[in-house]
C-alpha cells in the first residue's frame, strides 16, 4: 500500500525556454492585469485610471504540470512587464505561504527585487540572470521589476505550502519600490514619495 495520500507524478522531462519564459510540458497559464491588482498599488488613482486606460498585464506565470500537492515540488516562470502605477513599479500580488515553507527563485532574464517581509523585517535582494533568491519558511514575498525589459524567474515550491494574498493586505509588505532617476528607490510601505 502506498504511504501517500494521492501518488506522486511519474518522473517528468521538462523544457525551460527562458527567451519565451515557458516550461513544457505545460500547465496551468495566469495572467494577472491591473484589474486583478485589488489593494497593490498605493496609488488608488492611478490604478483606476490603469484599468480605464485599457487594463494593461502586469505580469504572467507559466506552470508546469507537477501539481501543488503534499510533497511534489512545482515550478512556474513569472514575467513581469516593465511599468509603474503611479510611480510604484510593476510587481506580483505578493504572498505568505500558509504552510511555512521555503521557496527559491532563479533570475532568468531582466532585472528586478524579490522583497521579502516577515511581519517586522522587509529583505530586498537584486535580482538578475543567473541569481537565486531564497526565501526562508514565514517571509511573504513579492517580485518587483525594476528594469526596462520584462523581468522573468523561475520558482520552485513545495507544493503543500499555499498562496495567502491577504496576508500580505493585512499586513504590507515592509516597503514599496519607486521608480527613480537612478533605477528604484525603496520606500516605507506607508508612503508612496
Ligand atoms: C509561488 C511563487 C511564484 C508566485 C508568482 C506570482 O509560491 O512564489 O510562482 O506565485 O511569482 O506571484 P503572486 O504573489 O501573484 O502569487
Ligand atoms: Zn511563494
Amino acid at each position: 500500500m502506498s504511504a501517500f495520500a494521492s501518488l506522486p507524478l511519474d518522473p517528468l522531462r521538462i523544457v525551460l525556454d527562458a527567451g519565451a519564459g515557458t516550461l513544457t510540458p505545460e500547465g496551468p497559464l495566469l495572467t494577472r492585469r491591473m484589474s486583478d491588482m485589488t489593494g497593490a498599488f498605493a496609488d488608488t488613482a492611478a490604478w483606476r485610471q490603469a484599468q480605464a486606460a485599457g487594463d494593461p498585464v502586469v505580469y504572467t506565470v507559466a506552470s508546469s504540470p507537477v501539481p501543488e500537492e503534499n510533497r511534489e515540488l512545482p515550478q512556474s516562470i513569472t514575467t513581469i512587464y516593465p511599468g509603474d502605477c503611479g510611480g510604484e513599479l510593476y510587481m506580483t500580488k505578493g504572498h505568505q505561504h500558509p504552510d511555512a515553507q521555503g521557496e527559491i527563485y532563479l533570475g532568468l532574464s531582466g532585472v528586478g527585487g524579490l522583497l521579502m517581509f516577515d511581519g517586522e523585517r522587509s529583505h530586498w535582494i537584486d535580482m538578475a540572470p543567473g541569481v537565486i533568491g531564497y526565501i526562508p519558511p514565514g517571509w511573504a514575498h513579492r517580485s518587483v521589476n525594476v528594469g526596462a525589459e520584462p523581468y522573468r524567474f523561475l520558482a520552485v515550491y513545495p507544493g503543500c505550502a499555499g498562496h495567502d494574498y491577504d496576508w500580505v493586505l493585512r499586513n504590507g509588505m515592509g516597503r514599496r519600490a519607486m521608480r527613480a532617476a537612478d533605477g528604484y528607490e525603496l520606500v516605507p510601505f506607508g508612503s508612496s514619495s
